[in-house]
């Protein structure tokens, strides 16, 4: 089964066979969604898994990260191609996205972004370690309704409450719908920081920004 094949290929951080599978992905069409949601999110918490429990050093979880973006290279337009034929509109909404300060996680960050795109918004992705300025001066440059951010440690999580202070002082809270989420996030992290929601999937991700802006 291709998929897999594509998990496995992730895990062994295998960059040229992941290319060629998610080719083959394409070129079958097989739907380039559960792809990603199946294949190459399935590898790298597996790679997770390993490295946790010490069976994975750096450098092979750096390569099996490098092998999935490989892949989302290929998969990310797809995705939006996919579901740009169906229930997808145009100008939906913009949506500021990025990694937040500290932190270089920007895998789940862009697997995000590109559903976002998917769905028929227009995200802004900021890329990783950026400060809650930054997502503020984006949000204001493009005139965007939603402002997301991701954090994978423990030690940077506390940006995203930094974020949310940060348009308060400002006076820019109620302007913005705030969503967070990451690793070790959670609804009860989004209550405490005053964030207007967290979802723990990117599909789930792109229903809470539909019911934000309903
Ligand atoms: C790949 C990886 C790396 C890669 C990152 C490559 C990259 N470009 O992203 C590399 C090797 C560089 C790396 C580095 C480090 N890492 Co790392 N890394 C991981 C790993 C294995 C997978 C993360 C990942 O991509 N998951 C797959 C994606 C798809 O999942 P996700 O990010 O959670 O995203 C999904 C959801 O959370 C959600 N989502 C994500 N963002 C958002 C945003 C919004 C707004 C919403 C609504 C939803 C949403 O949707 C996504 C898709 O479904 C995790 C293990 C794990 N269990 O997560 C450790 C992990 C996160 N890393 C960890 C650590 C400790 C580090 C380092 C500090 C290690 C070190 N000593 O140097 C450094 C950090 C450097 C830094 N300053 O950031 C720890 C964190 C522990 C903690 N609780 O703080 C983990 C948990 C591993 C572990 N068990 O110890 N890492």
């Amino acid at each position: 089964m291709i998929l897999e094949e594509l998990k496995e290929a992730v895990i062994e951080g295998d960059r040229e066979l992941v290319e060629e599978l998610c080719q083959k992905v394409l070129d079958e069409k097989i739907n380039p969604v559960e792809a990603v949601e199946n294949g190459l999110i399935k590898g790298i918490e597996e790679i997770g898994r390993l490295w946790t429990d010490g069976e994975m050093f750096l450098p092979d979880v750096m390569m099996g990260a490098d092998a999935l973006k490989a892949g989302l290279d290929i998969l990310g337009p797809e995705l939006s191609k996919a579901k740009a034929a169906g229930d997808a509109k145009e100008g939906k909404g913009k949506i500021v996205i990025g990694t937040v300060k500290g932190d270089i996680h920007d895998i789940g960050k862009n697997i995000v972004a590109a559903m976002m795109t998917a769905a028929g918004y227009d995200v802004y992705d900021i890329g990783f370690d950026q400060d809650a300025a930054a997502f503020t001066n984006k949000a204001e440059e493009v005139g965007a309704q939603i402002i997301a951010a991701s954090a994978l440690l423990t030690t940077t999580m506390g940006e995203q409450k930094e974020l949310v202070d940060y348009l308060k002082e400002r006076g820019l809270r109620d302007k913005y719908k705030v969503i967070i989420g990451g690793g070790p996030t959670t609804q009860g992290w989004a209550d405490e920081i005053g964030a207007d929601g967290w979802a723990e999937t990117a599909n789930d991700a792109v229903s809470l920004c539909n019911k934000l802006l309903a």
